[in-house]
């Protein structure tokens, strides 16, 4: 497929990007949340105050629809048996007269709440700490979300709601912010964020798709983290190990000065290692937070453990 742009080639674009290859190591697959040291936990336990507990997940097979990524579809949930197995003369008998349900799920593993692999995208033919990108044919057989799944995701984590900072209830399609944004709304939120905090972003956009039904993904740019040197430097020099959004790409679709799509995971995720997390629903969070004026918590996530897999859904747990 040739898509006709004018956009800049990320080779060039990022050709003097800082990279976070072989850091830790020709084999690793983790990344940034290396840093996610005993330390960094005991940081984010030392964040709890009340012990309140807030789940980050959306609902898989809402009612209201599921917000996915234009190519991808919802996760189907089929029934594969149930009482009515048990209606006709050729029910399953087992002994002392047991029945159950079951059901399947037919899903993307992008199209929920999830953790992206560090190899979920890449250009230029390698994907993080420079893995030739054929390793990524009929699977991941490099950073895969399986390490990421089997050493987990806890530290501290520190809320940014740019929706109220921009005044807003939902932060409209195309609006773009960078790290001077970040650094202003978490001043007037009275919190800092420190070296080594997961970052999770507030922008309420994804109630317009509750609102706008199809109409949603007419023209679809979601707003977001804009690409600039100066954001990857902050993010690189600031050791972020993950960032986490309640949007379905982490960042604008499409760079409104470059027209590239999905700069930030190149510029963050393939050369930086961050992980990133998408599709959350920060809205309980959020609540909790500006109510009390604390917005930092300790975070715990832990994708499946799926063999060679691009990303897998995910329910993280902030707990203030
Ligand atoms: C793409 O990379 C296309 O999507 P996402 O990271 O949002 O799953």
């Amino acid at each position: 497929m040739t898509i006709m742009s004018d956009a800049p080639d990320l080779n060039d674009l990022l050709a003097d990007a800082p990279k976070n290859w072989g850091r830790w190591g020709d084999d690793d697959e983790v990344g940034s949340l290396n840093f996610l040291t005993n330390d960094q936990v005991l940081r984010g336990v030392r964040s709890i105050r009340g012990g309140e507990v807030h789940t980050l997940q959306r609902l898989i097979g809402d009612p209201k629809g599921d917000p996915v990524w234009p190519s991808r579809l919802p996760a189907e949930r089929e029934m594969v048996i149930d009482e009515s197995a048990w209606d006709g003369d050729d029910a399953p008998a087992f002994p002392g007269g047991l029945h159950y349900a079951d059901d399947k799920l037919v899903a993307f593993l992008q199209g929920s709440t999830q953790y992206d692999a560090l190899g979920h995208v890449w250009y230029g033919g390698q994907i993080w700490n420079g893995y030739d990108a054929r390793t990524t044919i009929g699977g991941l057989d490099k950073a895969s979300v399986e390490p990421i799944a089997q050493r987990g995701v806890v530290g501290r984590g520190v809320l940014i709601d740019m929706a109220r900072h921009f005044g807003v209830e939902a932060i409209e399609s195309k609006r773009t912010f960078d790290h001077t944004d970040l650094l202003a709304a978490a001043e007037a939120q009275g919190v800092t964020i420190e070296k080594h905090d997961i970052l999770l972003i507030r922008t309420n956009h994804l109630q317009l798709f509750f609102e706008q039904g199809d109409a949603f993904y007419e023209d679809f740019c979601e707003p977001g983290l804009q690409y600039s040197p100066e954001l990857v430097t902050w993010f690189h020099e600031m050791e972020i190990p993950n960032l986490v959004t309640d949007t379905i790409a982490n960042e604008v679709t499409t760079d409104p000065d470059t027209g590239v799509a999905l700069t930030l995971h190149n510029a963050l995720m393939r050369n930086l290692g961050i992980a990133l997390t998408e599709i959350c629903d920060l809205e309980e969070l959020a609540a909790a937070c500006a109510a009390d004026g604390r917005w930092d918590f300790l975070y715990v996530a832990a994708p499946l453990k799926i063999h060679r897999a691009t990303g897998s859904p995910v329910n993280p747990v902030a707990i203030r």
